[in-house]
């Protein structure tokens, strides 16, 4: 599974929006969102974690990779968040 922090991801439509994007990228790729958190996990079918982070960013998003060793330590490098895109 491959995670990502996405600080500027904020609204059910930025869910849909960062869906379609990835689906877009690998069609068997399953989204889990906590919007609380900001947070995505993908688990992919055949795109690694820079086509995904890829993916996201083309839909208007800033990901940063959460791997295991940050993962304890919170997302450090996380960009501010930019606002919803659909605001
Ligand atoms: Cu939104």
């Amino acid at each position: 599974m491959i995670s990502f922090q996405v600080n500027d991801m904020t609204c059910g439509h930025c869910v849909s929006t960062i869906t379609k994007a990835v689906k877009a990228e690998d069609a068997t790729a399953t989204l889990r969102f906590d919007l609380a958190a900001h947070r995505v996990d993908i688990e992919a079918g055949q795109a690694d974690a820079a086509d995904l982070s890829e993916a996201i960013k083309q839909a208007g998003y800033a990901p940063v990779q959460i791997d295991g060793a940050n993962a304890s330590n919170g997302p450090g490098t996380a960009p501010a968040p930019k606002g919803c895109c659909c605001g």
